[in-house]
């Protein structure tokens, strides 16, 4: 899966048309790299982040869906906690929708459930704003899966189908290094709830405390932590770049097939 944000380009003076361009583009490029779905999002989720206005994130986002889906039938997922976008980008053809917050949002499950779309569960605690004062756990592995299948069940009772479900641990979400490292080895025991894992690491600060490195330099730890991912039972990876991590996915998958030939 391969991030599009959808922020306006504040370097240009080229406004709404430069970021939608820029955006369907790289979208484009991701999915050349051979990304099978594209993540756009219009809110800034990073720790501390403020919150983006309702109407500013639809005029975001959905304009890049529609331009990319004129372009490519690649499956688009809308990062969002914003019913009104959830509704609005299933109109334009979105395939997935992935909210951070869980479709907690006031009306954001009853938007869900009628999109009838495909969800991602994220744990997280508070809000992305708060969310680094919220990291005490006394057995990360187990809360965080409990706390995936009890959200698991709300969606499925408002009528959300089980098989429609993806979960996601949240690396980097009221986390801190310790728990994003006890999650990543342990995530085999997420795969129990039967419900494939999505997982997302790239450039995230848990990479830079492990090598020192500042964001933009943190793609090949994010290649190393999304290979261990996959191979402790990650389906979805979602990332900045896709080449890299296709080129090491290549690599285990040719590896595991030669176990098969002697
Ligand atoms: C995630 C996300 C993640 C899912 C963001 C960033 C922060 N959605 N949206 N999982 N992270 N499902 O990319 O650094 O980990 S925004």
């Amino acid at each position: 899966m391969g991030i599009v944000n959808v922020t306006p380009d504040s370097f240009s003076d080229g406004g709404r048309y430069t970021s939608t361009d820029s955006a369907i583009k790289q979208a484009l490029a991701l999915e050349a790299e051979g990304a099978a779905f594209i993540d756009l999002g219009g809110e800034s989720t990073r720790p501390g982040a403020e919150g983006v206005s309702e109407q500013e994130e639809l005029d975001r986002v959905l304009p890049v869906l529609e331009g990319l889906r004129k372009e490519s039938a690649v499956m688009i997922s809308i990062d969002t906690s914003n019913p009104k976008l959830m509704l609005e980008a299933a109109k334009l053809g979105a395939n997935l929708l992935n909210d951070v917050r869980s479709f907690t949002r006031e009306g954001a499950l009853e938007a869900a459930v009628a999109t009838n779309l495909p969800v991602c569960i994220m744990h997280m605690r508070g809000e992305p704003s708060s969310m680094q004062q919220q990291t005490s756990y006394s057995d990360v592995v187990e809360e965080v899966k409990s706390w995936l299948n009890k959200r698991m069940q709300v969606c499925v009772a408002a009528g959300i189908a089980q098989e429609k479900i993806l979960l996601d641990p949240g690396f980097g979400f009221a986390k801190l290094l310790p728990h994003n490292l006890a999650l990543l080895a342990n995530l085999n025991k997420l795969t129990d709830l039967g419900r494939p894992l999505l997982v997302g690491m790239s450039r995230k600060r848990m990479l830079g405390e492990i090598t020192g490195k500042p964001t933009s330099e943190r793609e090949v730890a994010g290649i190393a932590a999304h290979l261990l991912a996959a191979q402790r039972g990650a389906r979805i990876l979602r990332v900045h770049s896709v080449a890299g991590i296709k080129d090491a996915l290549q690599v285990w998958q040719a590896t595991e097939q030669a176990l098969n030939l002697i």
